[in-house]
């Protein structure tokens, strides 16, 4: 037993009829944050209302033994909700059934997407699996989007999946349904349907047609902080629990999830599990998107250059935790359009206590990943408030230049930083053919998926970006924090 003596342990299982459960649900990505979000949502709401919503776990390339394991615990995993004082273990009941495209054929594949029960399709496929060219609209140079469009039968992208599955689906008439999106991303159900509606209409004008008549797409926002898990979280756990399986998983006890009321063909009684139906879901997504997530990747990049494992490592260095919280407080909140009665202030605290907290071991490394697709929406967004508002952004600006910092590759103790992102190689020969300076800062600004070529040639935001990016290197990370607070 790894754990501490002091941690408060309680456990939930399933106690409604899993056998009435039918493939109504179909999540492609399920990894972990779908294990510890949209599962454990219909979790709690079969557990209220019982009824016959169950998920089909899809996973499209890697995962597929987590799947087979899956398949054979009978579809039940366990997930800690863990922080300093307490953990939940509980086993979720709601998905029942899996599928690869690995482990069975092409139309055992696609059954679920014919079949009348079906009525969400959902995702979770991170930023880059939208294949967006950086404005939310379909990237056909994509070499995997091209070849999708010339194979749809093996379609390997999200995008193509469900649009060979929605083609099926029109063909045997059982009529539409709604595709939700649960990543990251600012109207995420807006970017869903440009997407899968170009790449149809790429194929066959009469089923984008279709598409536009019979499948929604509403816009969520997700909330809940689940490390990749490591294996020190297993040995959490497994000590806890007497065991743990391959999708066992870690996160924090907070969740939210605020989701557009927009489904064709029904939905379960979320809210009985704590979701929020609203209207109009992009005040909350801009909110989560540049306070938690801008905040996230702040910390990740000026963090693991000063050589932090972990977030909460982070949230130990003083100076670290009060610029987040001054990027938040002086930086995001006067960006953002609330509800009334929205305390963002104090959204902005319950954020660094979440920060703080050390079972979940989230590296930053892991956030830092993916940089080019996150920054627009975490940081480049609130920086064009400011520039057009003519309101400071010094934070922001020591976050843009972080990440680019970051790209090269080494933190401020010589130790490698690992560059995970789909423009990794490009990102690398600039590095390579840039000497470190402005000259590198100008290339990156360069990359125009990223910085949108007004901003990228913008003097106002050029120039400050350079003398950020200078402090970072020499003297580097503190003082460059220090500035912060003059
Ligand atoms: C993180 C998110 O990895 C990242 O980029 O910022 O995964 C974050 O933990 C979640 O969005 C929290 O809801």
């Amino acid at each position: 037993m790894t754990d501490q003596p002091s941690t408060a342990v309680s456990f939930c299982r399933p106690a409604y009829d899993r056998d009435r459960l039918k493939t109504r649900l179909l999540h492609i990505g399920f990894g972990a944050f779908a294990r510890a979000h949209l599962a454990v949502y219909l979790d709690a709401t079969l557990a209220k209302t019982a009824g016959d919503w169950g998920i089909c776990a899809v996973r499209l390339h890697s995962g597929a033994d987590e799947l087979a394991a899956l398949e054979k615990a009978g579809c039940l995993y366990q997930l800690a909700e863990a922080d300093d004082d307490s953990a939940t273990i509980r086993t979720i009941g709601a998905v029942c059934a899996t599928l690869h495209p690995k482990t069975t054929d092409v139309e055992a594949f696609y059954a679920p997407f014919v079949s009348a029960d079906l009525s969400i399709i959902s995702l979770t496929v991170t930023e880059k699996g939208y294949c967006t060219d950086g404005r939310g609209n379909l990237d056909i140079e994509n070499p995997a989007i091209q070849r999708d469009l010339r194979d749809a039968a093996v379609a390997q992208t999200a995008v193509g999946v469900i649009v060979e599955g929605l083609r099926r689906r029109r063909a045997t008439g059982v009529g539409g349904l709604s595709v939700m999106s649960c990543d990251n991303l600012p109207e995420n159900g807006q970017t869903t349907q440009n997407v899968i509606c170009a790449f149809a209409g790429l194929k066959d004008a009469d089923l984008a047609q279709w598409i536009a008549h019979n499948v929604t797409f509403p816009s969520t926002m997700v909330d809940r902080i689940v490390p990749a898990l490591t294996k020190q979280a297993e040995e959490y756990i497994a000590g806890l629990a007497g065991g743990s399986g391959a999708n066992d998983i870690v996160c924090e006890p907070f969740r939210q999830w605020v989701i557009e009321d927009n489904f064709i063909a029904g939905r379960p009684d979320f809210d009985l599990a704590g979701a929020q139906f609203v209207e109009n879901v992009a005040p909350f997504e801009d909110m989560k998107l540049r306070m938690l997530n801008g905040s996230h990747s702040f910390l990740a990049y000026l963090g693991a250059l000063a050589g932090y494992e972990t977030v909460s490592d982070c949230m130990k260095d003083k100076q670290l935790r009060g610029a987040a919280r001054a990027l938040m407080v002086r930086e995001q909140i006067p960006t953002l359009s609330m509800p009334e009665g929205t305390d963002l202030e104090a959204y902005a605290d319950d954020l660094l206590k979440r920060f703080e907290n050390t079972r979940l071991k989230h590296k930053t490394t892991q956030i830092a990943s993916d940089g080019s697709q996150k920054l627009p929406q975490r940081m480049l967004n609130s920086i064009n408030h400011h520039l057009r508002h003519g309101t400071p952004w010094h934070a922001l600006c020591l976050g843009v230049a972080a990440w680019m910092a970051y790209a090269r590759g080494q933190d401020e103790n010589g130790a490698a930083l690992p560059l995970a992102d789909p423009l990794a190689q490009r990102i690398r020969s600039i590095v390579a053919d840039q000497a470190d300076g402005p000259d590198y800062v100008r290339a990156m600004l360069q990359l125009d998926t990223v910085f949108p070529v007004q901003l990228a040639n913008d003097p106002g935001f050029q120039q400050p970006l350079i003398t950020a990016y200078q402090r970072l290197r020499q003297p580097g990370v503190h003082a460059a924090l220090a500035d912060l607070e003059n």
